[in-house]
Parts: C-alpha cells; sequence; structure tokens
C-alpha cells in the first residue's frame, strides 16, 4: 500500500501523466496529515466537552488546559506542514515552472476559453502557432483569433469542443480568454490553468495513459459554467500524427484558397 492509495478511496479519478503521481503522492500526505489532525482535534474537544462541562465547573475556567502538550501539538502540525510545502509543493511546482519540454517532438497548442466552450488551436505540421491578439477575433472567420499574416498560422488548425494529443509526448498548452476568467481544468493530467483575459498563461504535462475524459472549467465563469465542457482524448501517437496532418493539410488548403479570393492589393 502507498501514502496515495487514500486518494482513491476519497473517488480520485486515477492519473493519466508524467508529473502526476508526485501529485498524488503529495496528496496522500495531505489527506494523511488532515486525518490525522481531523481526529486528534475531535479527541480533543470531547475532552473539552467532558473537562469542562457545566456540572464540574459552574463558572468559567479562564485558564482552560494547563500544561505544553498543546503547543507541542501545535508545533508539530507547523513542522509537518513546513515540511509538506518545502519538501513536496515547491520542488513539484519549480519542476513543472522552470523545465519546460524542448524535445522537437513537443506539441505546443492554445487553449482559448470562452462562455461556456472551449476552442483548441493547434500549430500544423510545421509545430508553430502563429501569434494570436483577441482583437482579431472574428465569430465566423477566425474564432481563435490568429495572426492571418503570420506565415506560422497558415496551416493551424482548430478543433473545437476536444482536445486530442498523442500518447508519451509532451504537451505545451497556451491558456488564454475571450472574455471572463476561466479554467482549464485537466484532472486525470492533475494539470490545470486559469484562462484569464489579457494575459498569456502556459502548463505542461506528458500523457502517459490513452483514454477519453471530460474537460471541465475549474472557475465559476457564469450561468453556463456547468455546461462549458470538453472532451480530452488521449490516443497513440501515429493515429495522432496521421489526424493532425489531415487537419494540417486542409486548414493550408483553405488559406490558399481564401488568399485567391481575396482583391490584390492595387498595382503602382
Ligand atoms: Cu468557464
Amino acid at each position: 500500500m502507498s501514502v496515495s492509495d487514500i486518494n482513491q478511496l476519497f473517488g480520485q479519478t486515477p492519473v493519466a501523466s508524467e508529473h502526476g503521481g508526485l501529485v498524488d503522492h503529495m496528496l496522500g500526505f495531505v489527506h494523511w496529515v488532515m486525518i490525522v489532525l481531523g481526529v486528534g482535534w475531535s479527541i480533543y474537544l470531547c475532552i473539552a466537552f467532558y473537562r469542562f462541562r457545566q456540572k464540574k465547573t459552574a463558572n468559567a475556567d479562564y485558564h482552560g488546559f494547563r500544561g505544553h502538550a498543546t503547543t507541542h501539538i501545535e508545533i508539530g502540525v507547523v513542522i509537518v506542514e513546513a515540511i509538506l510545502l518545502l519538501g513536496f509543493a515547491f520542488p513539484l511546482w519549480s519542476r513543472q515552472a522552470d523545465e519546460y519540454p524542448t524535445s522537437p517532438d513537443t506539441i505546443r497548442m492554445r487553449a482559448l476559453g470562452e462562455k461556456f466552450l472551449w476552442n483548441f488551436q493547434y500549430p500544423g505540421t510545421d509545430m508553430m502557432l502563429s501569434t494570436w491578439d483577441p482583437r482579431n477575433i472574428n465569430g465566423a472567420t477566425n474564432t481563435t483569433g490568429k495572426d492571418l499574416h503570420d506565415p506560422n498560422g497558415r496551416d493551424d488548425f482548430v478543433n473545437p469542443g476536444t482536445m486530442k494529443l498523442p500518447v508519451g509526448r509532451p504537451v505545451i498548452v497556451d491558456v488564454a480568454s475571450k472574455d471572463v476568467i476561466h479554467n482549464l481544468a485537466l484532472v486525470p493530467m492533475r494539470a490545470s490553468q486559469d484562462a484569464t483575459p489579457g494575459v498569456k498563461s502556459h502548463m505542461w504535462f506528458k500523457p502517459t495513459k490513452e483514454g477519453t475524459w471530460d474537460i471541465i472549467c475549474g472557475q465559476l465563469c457564469g450561468p453556463g459554467h456547468a455546461q462549458m465542457k470538453a472532451i480530452l482524448e488521449v490516443v497513440p501517437a501515429t493515429d495522432y500524427d496521421s489526424w493532425a496532418k489531415e487537419q494540417s493539410d486542409s486548414a493550408a488548403k483553405k488559406t490558399k484558397e481564401a488568399e485567391a479570393a481575396a482583391p490584390k492589393p492595387a498595382a503602382h
């Protein structure tokens, strides 16, 4: 039995990312500490109720417990919590925040939240996303606000509602919002990031399991919040590659057609 088995007892979704085990390990410790604290303080409360019951002490005892036991317990709790923070939480955070993947097979994509859905923009076969600006957004022709003059964006494609990823390859997600604060919560990946208007945030993870899960919005964002669901689909890398190539080719073709149809600038 491991420390994190207790998480499953509380109904936690099984982990499906590389760093997720570390998150679960820490969460397992937190759960055990909270159980010890919850049970311990409840016992203390019962003792206090019994010792200071009205029958025995008709007048309030302004000194209460004498002795140093409670002080020592408090110091013990502070030490355990410091170990959790400095020994587990900070190293895990710095690992995720400072060590972004740089391998050439890294998928760099963008998740754009809006009331009440998610758009997922992929870089296409050039593996480069276009820059974007919320001012470029046009409901019909440019749902992600990509820069139409950025050559990296020519083969970018958008998959609304489904975040499809290959298993075993690192993914960097740029998370942004068109309107209010949302949060891209990928529970089985043990990763989530706020989508804040005007801010370009990032997160990364490496899926280790194939499967299909719900993506939820982790910030109460308005009346449609509960319906703001999307799908996370992790598939074999070869399936992902052929799907992405197909989508990318058709996006590039559409870009070409749109350029051909656009009026040419007047020659001087
Ligand atoms: Cu939302």
